[in-house]
């Protein structure tokens, strides 16, 4: 998504800039561009290319400056193209532009804005809702930036985080934030603003996390912050220390491979601090909120929602209270039947998923004060807003698919079912000391799913061919298969459907042929008689199966069923294992495809618009 990072300072901030662009570079974005001020005037370089492009064009163009502004795009309104990039120009003073923005987030308004700004002779050059907010804020300008952006935000409609400087104020920055993360960063004579801490990583580790309806104002001696009313406030200081480390590649080929790879490491550290199940694991008051509730809503997007999805079977068939699971977009807008005595459970590997944050302030506008969320960034407004939390410890996830991230969230996501079966008195003592046992054996049952990779590289070379798969699961495994499906999907371009196997007979089973490869995930569990019909089925008509069997099922290898053999069962637990052996398909299939896995096109990570 967007990236923004601004700087003031008494030295030259387009390293910092730059250096800053590259940090978020891994977000996905379609051009990017930077403002400075030099000599008396903005000066802009903007680009459809990469960073490294930019930072050449920068190069070329021998810009130095002391303040600046700069900004990925990952385009909403108007198409990728150097004319739409950020930052937006606005306003002459003695025949220079006068204001340069960039902006992340909707403004929703901006048709009605647009209209009033041209009625009064501002002449567009862009499709972007952007450019709206540069001319209002010219329009408002007179001689105080900070008065002008303050203006400007009581007529903006949607979601914002917004760096504006003007070429009669040197030295000065100021930035608004409406429903879009930004950050001040604290140096000693020199401040920043970034739309993450990360970006910020090389300059500072001293950051204040704005707050909705913020406008701050910077300046080489001080940051003033001032709330929706107007009235300047205090916002705490956070020491953020981001190791530069985890963005090396390694040995790996992408990061996807990296992240892919690192997932015993980051299941071991997510469960680091967990001696016994207790639901203090998840926040001081844990086990009141427990006690109160007796059902469970949870609400995310994409990825994170597989890994709800997963967790409503884990969670009502341990702690026997009923799940039901929404996709973010669509409950904020449903007319749906509050109660409170629901524990809300969001889901978001960055914790600033624009939708998951709306749908949960819309669960809370409803009465349901029992939130919780299951979240990868210690800091991000998710942790922030909700009254519980479980922060996975994935690490930084750069691909732009997400695998440890997911593989955290379900062992955190389990941890939830036990804690809650706990307070229900639904675990016997003797229960929880085998969940626990195989927790704690997970990520080396991991790591032998991850050995598995020479076997999946064969099939994937033959899936590069395919236009099309469809993937079968059965109880807790089908929103495996969803998630699956997924990311062929994302990665390879490869269009895939994740179907509950026995769905397979109510309409799918018209697309098999000797073209559609069917995945089947077929542990070995109650269901595993039933799935084998089905997979019988897909036989009959000349499908090409590919199946992930348990080592002690009878299934064999024979024409066209191609069968890999899952190192062990695992129970409960075995869709995080069926998880990773999926990715590594993907991963290889867009390998031998040739696609950018850590880019997918038109995809970004961490999705702060709606
Ligand atoms: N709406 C703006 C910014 C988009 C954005 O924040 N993407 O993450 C545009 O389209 O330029």
């Amino acid at each position: 998504m967007c990236g923004i990072v601004g700087a003031v300072a008494q030295r030259n901030v387009i390293p910092a800039l730059l250096e800053g662009l590259k940090r978020l570079e891994y977000r996905g974005y379609d051009s990017c561009g930077i403002a400075v001020y030099q000599q008396d005037a903005l000066h802009r370089v903007r680009s459809t290319d990469r960073v490294a492009e930019l930072a050449a064009q920068v190069h070329e163009q021998q810009l130095q400056a002391d303040t600046g502004i700069a900004h990925t795009r990952w385009a909403t309104h108007g198409a990728p193209a150097t004319h739409n990039a950020h930052p937006h120009f606005s306003g002459h003073e003695s025949g220079a532009s006068r204001i340069a923005l960039v902006h992340n987030g909707i403004i929703e308004n901006h048709d009605v804005l647009r209209d009033e700004l041209r009625n009064i002779g501002y002449v567009f050059e862009s499709q972007t809702d952007t450019e709206v907010v540069a001319h209002l804020i010219d329009h408002l300008y007179q001689g105080d930036l900070l008065a002008a952006v303050q203006q400007a935000c009581l007529r903006l409609q949607g979601a914002y985080a917004l760096a504006v400087i003007a070429s009669n104020e040197p030295h000065r920055m100021v930035g608004a934030r409406n429903g879009s993360p930004l950050v001040a960063g604290l140096g000693e004579g020199e401040n920043f603003l970034a739309s993450d801490a990360l970006a910020l990583a090389g300059e500072t580790s001293q950051i204040i996390y704005l707050e909705d309806g913020d406008v701050v104002d910077l300046k080489i001696e001080h940051v003033h912050i001032f709330d929706a009313s107007g009235a300047q406030v205090e916002r705490a200081i956070h020491t953020v220390h981001l190791q530069s480390g985890e963005a090396d590649l390694g040995p790996y080929r992408h990061y996807m491979q990296k992240e892919i790879f690192e997932q015993p490491r980051a299941v071991g550290d997510t469960l680091q601090d967990v001696e016994a199940i207790t639901p203090e694991l998840f926040g001081d008051n844990a086990s009141q909120t427990f006690e109160q509730i007796d059902r469970v809503l949870i609400l995310a997007c994409g990825t994170s929602y597989y890994a709800g999805l997963t967790a409503k079977y884990w969670i009502e068939s341990i702690a026997r209270i009923p799940v039901s699971v929404e996709i973010a977009s669509e409950y904020r807008y449903r007319d749906s039947v509050p109660n409170a005595d629901t524990l809300v459970v969001t889901i978001s590997q960055s914790g600033e998923t624009a939708d998951t944050l709306s749908a949960l302030k819309h669960a809370r506008s409803l009465g349901m004060e029992n939130t919780l969320t299951i979240c990868n960034v210690a800091t991000s407004a998710m942790v922030r807003e909700c009254k519980l939390a479980y922060i996975t410890r994935a690490g930084v996830e750069i691909g732009v698919a997400s695998t440890k991230a997911f593989t955290t969230q379900l062992t955190a996501l389990f941890l939830l079912a036990l804690a809650i079966a706990q307070v229900k008195n639904q675990l016997p003592a003797e229960k929880e000391a085998v969940y626990l046992k195989s927790l704690r054996h997970l990520p080396k049952a991991i790591a032998s799913v991850l050995a598995l990779e020479p076997q999946v590289i064969d099939w994937a070379e033959r899936f590069s061919s395919k236009e099309h798969a469809l993937f079968l699961g059965r109880g807790m495994h089908y929103p495996i298969a969803l998630e699956g499906a997924l990311k062929l999907k994302e990665i390879s371009y490869i269009h895939a459907e994740g179907y509950p196997a026995g769905e397979l007979k109510h309409g799918p089973l018209a697309l098999v042929t000797e073209a559609m490869p069917v995945v089947t995930i077929a542990p070995r569990d109650e269901l595993l008689e039933k799935l084998k019909s089905n997979m019988e089925e897909v036989h009959a008509r000349g499908g090409e199966l590919y199946v992930f069997a348990d080592a002690d099922t009878n299934i064999a290898s024979s024409t066209n069923i191609h069968v890999i053999r899952m190192p062990e069962n695992y129970g409960m637990l075995s869709p995080i294992l069926h998880a990773v052996i999926l990715q590594l398909l993907a991963y290889h299939t867009a390998c031998a495809l040739g696609t950018d896995v850590d880019k997918p096109r038109n995809l970004a990570k961490s999705v702060t618009v709606e």
